[in-house]
């Protein structure tokens, strides 16, 4: 084990069976023995403690746990090496089922079910086929293509919404700002898969939500957030909820997590809350890959799934 050691920094959960699966091949650190501590080359993180990852002289390259790297790029002190993210079919499958869950739900009135069964009410409302709703999917990159196929499969219309053209075959695709509105007046269940970056931060925002499609099969527009807490403002989600804007929301992501237990959204009829738990990146999947490009790095291989430090993801 004379290979470059591994800095291991997380927070915000146990890192017990990351350290175990890394130090299986490589000697782990988790914090560095000094400062400007060269016997580090590699560093795993979430949501690291801010300037850990300075005076690392050695530093060849910065792993993040998750998709999203938001939690990385918070510490401005992070140094210029490269970002790698997590890509893997693991983590979209658990994204996918996430995104299927929740569409299904609204689409067959689970909240309207739930409450109609706490009254003992025999009441069925006109429940049209998936092909009279169109899901919009904003973010059309890993995690987004994936539950588009599976959207798909059910039936569903899919838009899809990303900074670059996109063609992704079934899906509707929209691009860039000028894209944005008719791709929100297409769409009936907003399904939020974007990075938080500079340009993304608080985009779902009251305004953007009176663009969705209210008169349609469903009674009213949903919105389900899995990308990232500050993208939307919790406050104009109630708004929305409260005049109608919004028929229901399911979100899984808050712009304080964990959610304060004075959230308004917690005990909201027409809200379903999740902890952050839409795809939890598990360790049994995504350490040997990270290990593999850290070894074939060492033997001069490039590295993949590198983040665009300018675009913020
Ligand atoms: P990708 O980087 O593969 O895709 C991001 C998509 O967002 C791309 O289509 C990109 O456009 C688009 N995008 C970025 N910025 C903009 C913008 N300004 N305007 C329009 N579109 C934009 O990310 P993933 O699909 O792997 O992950 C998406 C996010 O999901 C992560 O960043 C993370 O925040 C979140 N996540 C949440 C989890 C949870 O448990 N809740 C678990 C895992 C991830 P383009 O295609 O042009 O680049
Ligand atoms: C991620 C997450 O970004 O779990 O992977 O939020």
């Amino acid at each position: 084990m004379d290979r470059g050691k591994v800095l291991l920094s997380v927070s915000g959960f146990n890192p017990q069976r990351w350290h175990e699966l890394l130090a299986a091949r490589r000697h782990v650190l988790l914090r560095p023995e000094s400062a400007g501590d060269p016997t580090i080359e590699y560093a795993v993180v979430w949501k690291q403690p801010p300037g850990i990852l300075t005076n690392l002289p050695n530093l060849r390259a910065i792993f993040s746990i998750g998709a999203g790297v938001d939690h990385i790029l918070a510490d401005r002190t992070v140094p210029d090496v490269p970002i790698v993210r997590v890509v893997d079919p693991n983590l979209s499958k658990h994204m996918t089922e996430y995104v299927v869950w929740r569409v299904m739900d609204h689409h067959r009135f689970g909240q309207m079910y739930r409450a109609q069964q706490k009254r003992k009410i025999w009441r069925e409302p006109v429940q049209r086929t998936a092909a009279d709703t169109s899901v919009g999917i904003m973010g059309l990159g890993n995690l987004g293509r994936d539950a588009a196929q599976a959207l798909l499969a059910l039936g569903f219309r899919v838009n899809g919404w990303s900074r670059s053209e996109r063609v992704v075959e079934g899906v509707t695709t929209f691009a860039g700002d000028a894209g944005l509105r008719p791709f929100l007046n297409q769409t009936d269940i907003l399904v939020v898969l974007l990075p938080l970056t500079a340009v993304t931060h608080g985009i779902v925002d009251y305004a953007l939500l009176k663009e969705l499609r209210r008169r349609n099969s469903l009674g009213g527009s949903v919105l389900i957030n899995a990308g990232r807490g500050r993208l939307q403002k919790d406050d104009d989600i109630l708004k929305a909820l409260e005049d109608g804007t919004l028929k229901e929301a399911s979100l899984d992501v808050f712009e304080v997590e964990p959610l304060p237990k004075t959230s308004a959204l917690w005990a909201h009829p027409k809200v379903f809350v999740t902890p952050h738990s839409a795809a939890t990146s598990d360790p049994d999947f995504l350490v040997a890959p990270m290990l593999d490009q850290m070894d074939a790095h060492d033997g001069g291989a490039p590295l993949r799934d590198l983040v665009d430090r300018q675009a913020g993801y």
